[in-house]
């Protein structure tokens, strides 16, 4: 089965999306998405400049081979351009084979493990109330874990908060928003934010929050262990992982379940997370990692450890992603919880997808591949926005980790 064509379709309905589509001379093809968020343009210059030319006259059938070609074959190797482009390939491969033999994705990689996938929600509040109000809208809704971010008192503009409800973009602006932040203000509120949630909501709803990078480990071993009586589900990306030696010190001091690698893009970024028993989650998906090939390695080598995946679902990652992923989520052993943030009507039209939710769970169809399309006269009509993520800095003005 020969690749005989391959083409980058970028879209914006609501926000932007790069896909990559593949076609073979058996007249199947597959889809796979390459959006990084603000910086789509450079993968879809990596994949047109680097990748399409090579893949043309390839065997489709031969998706390692062809994953290892891209891998070594560029000599520099990791980062969110080529492993964003490598795993458009990827997923995009898996789906014509899936599709050429006639089964769910699901199915090639061993099976079901388990009937649906549970999911999380966002709750976003500008402030407590508002916070707790917008978790029970979640819990209304069906959903069995939702992750809360709220305003902090005192601090204008912070991550994640207050910008609508199920739809929370924070790519919202051709340049940089500029946020504020308070590592001190921060850590004072949150255990009273989630001591309110526990009070309202009681203790059966998993409860999830995100640090999205912002305190030092001290910092963050020090939020880990004011939150332990309200039981979350975990903190995530409480602090910076570059350096992975980080999380002993948090590990050290508290029980809270710890989350991170949405950033990451290979097995190397969560080595030693994973093999210390410093995290309880790993947060890498298919868009991120290089695809199903990748990611499936990465979760084999966490099983080990007892470390369960957690994939990355945010907006930004296209309904193709998220299709893959559920695939993936319905067969990996050391299944833990997936990110989901919905699309909006206009993204869900343009891909027109095979997965439902239901009583806060996603579950996957039969259909062959990974289920998910694109609509491409549709997609036509929604061209690229620029749109670029938020910088924060310090009350000083000192920039800060986002
Ligand atoms: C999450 C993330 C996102 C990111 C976004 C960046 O946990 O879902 O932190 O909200 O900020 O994916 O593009
Ligand atoms: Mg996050």
């Amino acid at each position: 089965m020969r690749i005989t064509g391959a083409r980058v379709i970028v879209t914006s309905p609501g926000r932007n999306f790069v896909t990559l589509k593949i076609e073979t001379d058996q007249g199947v093809y597959g889809i796979g998405d390459a959006t990084l968020n603000g910086r789509e343009k450079s993968v879809v210059a990596y994949l047109e400049d680097h990748v399409i030319p090579v893949l043309i006259g390839r065997d489709a059938r031969r998706i390692e081979d062809i994953w290892q070609y891209l891998y070594r074959g560029a000599y520099w190797r990791r980062g969110p351009v080529t492993m964003r482009a490598i795993a458009a390939v990827d997923v995009a491969l898996w789906d014509i084979k899936a599709k050429a033999l006639g089964a769910p994705l699901y199915d090639l990689l061993g099976g079901r493990s388990r009937d649906g996938v549970l999911v999380y929600g966002h709750a976003n509040g500008s402030d407590l109330e508002d916070t707790v109000e917008a978790v029970g809208r979640y819990i209304d809704a069906g959903y069995k874990a939702v992750r809360a971010q709220s305003g902090v008192p005192g601090i204008d503009l912070a991550y994640g908060v207050g910008r609508g409800d199920m739809y929370y973009e924070p790519a919202d602006a051709t340049l940089p928003t500029e946020t504020v932040w308070d590592t001190r203000k921060y850590l004072r509120y949150l255990p009273t934010l989630f001591e309110a949630l526990r009070k309202e909501h009681g203790f059966d709803v998993a409860l999830l929050h995100d640090g999205h990078h912002r305190m030092t480990p001290r910092e963050a071993a020090q939020l880990g262990k004011s939150l332990e009586p309200y039981d979350l589900f975990w903190l995530e990306d409480s602090t910076p992982a570059e350096n992975q030696e980080a999380f002993r010190l948090i590990r050290q001091h508290t029980t809270t379940p710890l989350a991170v690698g949405e950033v990451f893009n290979t097995i190397w970024d969560a080595k030693d997370l994973i093999q210390e028993q410093l995290i309880d989650y790993i947060r890498t998906t298919i868009v991120g990692a290089g695809g199903l090939t990748h990611l499936r390695r990465i979760a084999d080598f966490a099983s080990l450890w007892s470390v369960r995946t957690g994939c990355h679902g945010a907006t930004d990652l296209s309904p193709v992603t998220m299709g893959a992923a559920l695939h993936f989520d319905t067969w990996v052993p050391n299944f833990g919880i997936q990110e989901y943030m919905r699309h909006s009507e206009e993204t869900d039209a343009v891909f027109p997808h095979d997965y439902r939710f239901d009583k806060g769970m996603l579950y996957v169809g039969d259909t062959p591949g990974h289920g998910v399309d694109i609509d491409e006269a549709l997609a036509a009509k929604y061209p690229y926005e620029p749109r670029q993520l938020p910088v924060a800095r310090l009350e000083d003005g000192t920039m800060w980790n986002w």
